[in-house]
């Protein structure tokens, strides 16, 4: 027997032996077994994804106090610690093996010294804890899309929370050949006071790409820890520009147009940008909120839904702006809540359109109105990060795609940020290159809670992926001029802005418009209506918009609403060209020549149409195209 088995024998039960024995894969073998040397759990728990062991990790991480339950007997919160709300990306490293880079964009270390870090940080990890083996699978089973993925952890509420996000794998694992290609994630909480990680100022992430291995320590936030989110995208995207595919921080969509016809669309927001409140928009079927991959299948680009549940921000999602959320959170579909105030069993949360009670409970321990942290500031109800997990099974708007393993064909790719004072509410690039480098390559958005630091700063977020991405800059933009070129009649690209603001620092648009962009795109789609061609993409007629407005929200669109919210802005557009060409110029190598080419021309486009019409050009001076 070898050094792999002889650490399984000896460290497992029979039962947990067996369990894990039962996966031929070897490379599974080896990462338990290393994991056991590295962080010397008590115990080890292999979860065969039966409804005992499901159940045994719910229970347990109410029983270790990692979550609590709330009235509604199928819901539960679980709080991270005051410095643990959001994903630390300045912590969050690339492990490069010698001679390579990632550009300056991506955080990265030597890969020696920086598994050396890591593996001094992990050490003796999970003594007197129990270590969790959990196997899932990336996009559905037994289709091309799918990616086996090992999870361990020392958390509870993370094997939790992944059985609610991802489809389970252990029978998947099972028929795997001993050899495929695994990617495999070892999480620990490390010191824990009331089941809280202490450590956190040694926290971190370190992406080992060579050996398609995360490690995640010191931490429990989700977004640090749930190895299948956006610690596997980072993996993906490396395998997705190895295979020439996509792997994008995207929702996917079914928008329903006339007579009943679906048309899927993919959306890349930034974090807390409205990714799940497009998809969870009433009238359309949702099928993922921020994970797809894109390949082509049949010679059309498809997507599918990486996961199959929401790890949502909870903040302003009200009963009005937000009704199928809303009433998925009062139903007795499973929830965990997470950092939002507890008062007798009930979650509230920032912008929840109800009356806040004086005290509770919430991340910072018992809180009540005025009560301050360490450095004299005011401890919020609930967090501004605060969130819900639930698994998509069972909400009465999910598509019935969520499973297929083909995907669904993609009939649109819109791009969007939150950008007070540039983009018009929604438009259409002018053919996929245009979209891809104007829209997506351009995309600048203002930081959220979802990451630690400062909110409200403008960042450069390519398409919404840049948290994430794996591989140089340039390369990642030439991966996506050639996927959609090389393709017969690829998606219609759009670019879309729900965060425009007046002059006096008020938004322009409703939430809910966004349902009306959504419809207009669909029947772009299926080219049956017409558009106007501005210098930066083709804009919606008003007789369309307010005939979709008086559909779909029952509301009247006046000229008014319309010439403001789709005016030209020219200087804003400009200078936002001039940010991003330095972006491109100063340290990212193998930007594709096109992109410089193509920024040129809608330059020269802008700079014509101000000499015509001025700085800010409404919209009825351009001409229809079909
Ligand atoms: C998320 C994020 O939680 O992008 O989805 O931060
Ligand atoms: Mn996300």
């Amino acid at each position: 027997m070898n050094e792999v088995m002889t650490i399984l024998e000896s460290s497992l039960t029979d039962a947990n032996f067996r369990k894990l024995l039962a996966i031929p894969n070897r490379h599974v073998h080896e990462f338990v077994a290393n994991a056991i040397e590295l962080c010397e759990p008590m115990k080890v728990f292999v979860c065969d994804d039966s409804e005992m062991d499901t159940e045994y990790i719910r229970r347990t991480a109410i029983a270790r106090g990692e979550e609590t339950e709330l009235a509604v007997r199928t819901h539960t919160v679980h709080f991270d610690g005051m410095f643990d709300q959001a994903r630390d990306r300045e912590h969050t490293i690339y492990l490069v093996p010698k001679g390579e880079t990632l550009g300056k964009h991506l955080m990265q270390t030597d890969r020696e010294r920086g598994l050396k870090l890591t593996k001094d940080r992990l050490r003796g990890s999970m003594r007197n804890k129990k270590m969790i083996v959990r196997f899932f699978c990336l996009g559905p089973i037994d289709s091309v899309f799918s990616i086996p993925c090992v999870q361990i952890t020392d958390s509870f509420y993370v094997a939790h929370s992944a059985d609610l996000l991802y489809r389970h794998g252990y029978n998947f694992f099972r028929r795997l050949p001993e050899d495929s290609e695994v990617f495999r994630m070892l999480h620990s909480s490390g010191k824990l006071m009331h089941s809280v990680s202490i450590d956190w100022k040694r926290r971190g992430v370190a992406i080992d790409y060579r050996e398609n291995t995360v490690y995640s320590y010191n931490t429990q936030y989700a977004g640090n820890t749930i190895g299948l989110k956006k610690l596997a995208l980072r993996l993906a995207i490396r395998k997705a520009s190895r295979e020439g595919w996509l792997a994008e921080h995207m929702f996917l969509m079914a928008v329903h147009g006339p007579n009943g016809r679906k048309t899927y669309m993919t959306g890349a927001f930034p974090s807390g940008c409205g990714k799940t409140s497009t998809s969870m928009i009433p009238g359309a079927t949702i099928v993922g909120d921020d994970l797809a991959y894109l390949r082509k299948v049949y010679g059309k680009i498809r997507a599918v839904n990486v996961e199959k549940g929401i790890f949502g921000i909870i903040r302003s999602v009200n009963e009005k702006d937000d009704p199928v959320i809303w009433d998925v959170l009062q139903s007795e579909h499973p929830v965990i809540f997470s950092n939002v105030l507890i008062n007798d069993g009930v979650p509230y949360w920032i912008g929840d359109g109800r009356e806040p009670p004086k005290r509770g409970i919430n991340f910072s321990g018992e809180w009540f109105e005025g009560k301050k942290d360490e450095s004299g500031e005011e401890i919020p109800p609930a967090h501004k990060n605060a969130r819900y997990t639930i698994a998509l099974d069972g909400l009465s708007n999910l598509d019935e795609t969520l499973d297929d393993v083909d995907g669904v064909k993609v009939g649109a790719v819109i791009y969007g940020g939150r950008d007070t004072d540039t983009w018009v509410p929604v438009q259409e690039s002018f053919d996929w290159a245009h979209g891809v480098i104007t829209m997506g390559a351009s995309l600048e958005s203002e930081s959220t809670a979802a990451t630690l630091g400062p909110s409200g700063v403008r960042l450069f977020q390519p398409f919404s992926n840049m948290d994430f991405l794996s591989i140089p800059l340039g390369r990642y933009i030439s991966n996506h001029l050639r996927f959609g070129e090389a393709t017969e009649a690829p998606p219609k690209v759009f670019g879309v802005n729900y965060f425009l603001k007046d002059s006096n620092g008020n938004f322009i648009t409703d939430k809910l418009d966004k349902r009306v962009w959504l419809q207009w795109m669909e029947l772009r789609v299926h080219g049956e209506v017409s558009a106007m061609k501005a210098p930066t993409g083709l804009l919606p007629w008003f007789d369309d918009l307010q005939r979709l407005f008086r559909r779909y929200l029952n509301k009247e669109y006046t000229m008014e609403d319309y010439l403001t919210q789709f005016e030209t802005r020219v200087p804003e557009l400009i200078s936002k060209i001039n940010r991003i060409e330095n972006e491109y110029r100063e340290g990212v190598t193998d930007v594709p020549a096109l992109l410089f080419s193509i920024l040129e021309e809608q330059r020269e486009m802008l700079l014509a149409a101000q000499r015509e019409h001025g700085d800010c050009i409404p919209p009825t001076v351009y001409d229809e195209i079909h």
